[in-house]
């Protein structure tokens, strides 16, 4: 039988790998004889490479961001506004900290790539334009409010600037599916100290695979700023409501039955009940969700529009102050807590190791 041929239909380029002269570009318009040239194109060529390389400089970085950050100092699930607004504010004050972030969608940012519906203003009332003057962000001064010219420029700037700390690390397109809890040796109290995490695409099959199990990043404060309920929305303030029965292991600091039973009182056995998003009213909601704004059991700070679901306060819509000040109260709250968290996760199971 004659073998398979595979037949070339363009011409046969011979190409050189041999080492040759980087091509020089340079992006001024200094036309010589009328003619602009970035460069001399005729000669232009790419540094040459092998495929597996590309592979290789991609995976072991990768791999080596999975070993480093799954022992995490904070892990923040969500890159919205909330979200990127408190990594900003945490890195920028504690470079010595390792922060992780989990985004289920392959393009971070959230809803804050427009400013409503689909106009790209954004508006943020005051106070808020100061965090914008910190980002170095252009707005303009409307009296009680600002407007930035796209809601994709403040988030761009945010974005580019979060991502350049050395000491954080961006996983997306993977989806935070529990959370990881401990209960306290001595006082019986629960906290958060982690998050289980898959690809997102895994996540989203469970239904129609057998099991696929997850992965791990033990820290020592989760924020967690999901945004309000939707597929994806909301996800630790739901996990909650299904953690803390009964009702009091949330309200009177997880306290396990031996616990609440040994000192005298009787757990609780009513769930834990999510107050809910309520209908649109910028001026009360905005308030609400920055003064809100904290550790909602030990171990977990939520902010943001998850925080909405949480304690049951109104939508503020397309205004987006809320969301950078509440990151800017969370990491706040992130900072008050972390050095008493991570002491009591030294201590669990023997002071099994962090590194
Ligand atoms: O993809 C989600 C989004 O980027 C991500 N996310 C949600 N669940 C996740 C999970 N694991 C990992 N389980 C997850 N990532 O969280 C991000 C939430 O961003 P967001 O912009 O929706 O929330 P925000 O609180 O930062 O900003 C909300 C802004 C408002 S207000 C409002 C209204 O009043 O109607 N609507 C929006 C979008």
């Amino acid at each position: 039988m004659t073998p398979p041929t595979m037949i070339q239909t363009a011409p046969v380029v011979n190409y050189s790998f041999a080492p040759t002269e980087p091509t020089q570009i340079s992006l001024k318009t200094s036309a010589s004889n009328g003619e602009i040239k970035f460069a001399d194109w005729d000669k232009f060529q790419f540094a040459p490479i092998r495929e597996s390389t590309v592979s290789r400089a991609m995976t072991k970085r990768y791999f080596a961001d999975l070993d480093k950050f799954c022992e995490s100092d904070v892990v923040i699930v969500g890159a919205g506004s909330a979200g990127l607004s408190a990594a900003y504010v945490l890195a920028k004050n504690r470079p010595d900290l390792k922060i992780a972030i989990i985004e289920a969608s392959v393009s971070p940012g959230g809803g804050c790539w427009l400013g409503g519906q689909l106009f790209s203003a954004m508006v943020l009332r005051k106070p808020a334009e100061q965090f914008l003057e910190n980002l170095g962000i252009e707005y303009e001064d409307e009296g009680d409010y600002v407007v930035v010219k796209h809601a994709a420029l403040f988030m761009s700037t945010l974005l580019s600037k979060v991502l350049a700390f050395p000491n954080i690390k961006l996983f997306n397109a993977t989806a935070v599916e529990d959370l990881i809890t401990r209960r306290d040796e001595t006082t019986g109290e629960l906290r958060i100290a982690g998050v289980v995490t898959n690809w997102t695409l895994v996540a989203l099959n469970h239904d129609t695979q057998s099991c696929m199990d997850p992965n791990t990043i033990n820290c020592n404060v989760v924020l967690s700023t999901t945004g309000h309920d939707g597929p994806f929305g909301a996800f630790s303030a739901k996990r909650l409501e299904a953690l803390g029965k009964p009702r009091s292991d949330i309200t009177s600091g997880f306290k396990s039955e031996t616990a609440a039973s040994n000192a005298g009182s009787k757990p609780s056995t009513a769930g834990f009940e999510l107050g809910g998003m309520r209908g649109l009213d910028m001026n009360k909601a905005e308030d609400a969700i920055v003064k809100g704004t904290r550790e909602v059991v030990p171990g977990l700070v939520i902010a943001g529009m998850e925080l909405a679901e949480v304690d049951g306060s109104n939508r503020m819509g397309p205004t987006f102050g809320a969301m950078a000040l509440s990151g800017v109260k969370a990491a706040e709250a992130v900072l008050n807590t972390i050095d008493v968290r991570r002491k009591q996760n030294e201590n669990c199971y023997g002071g099994l190791s962090l590194n």
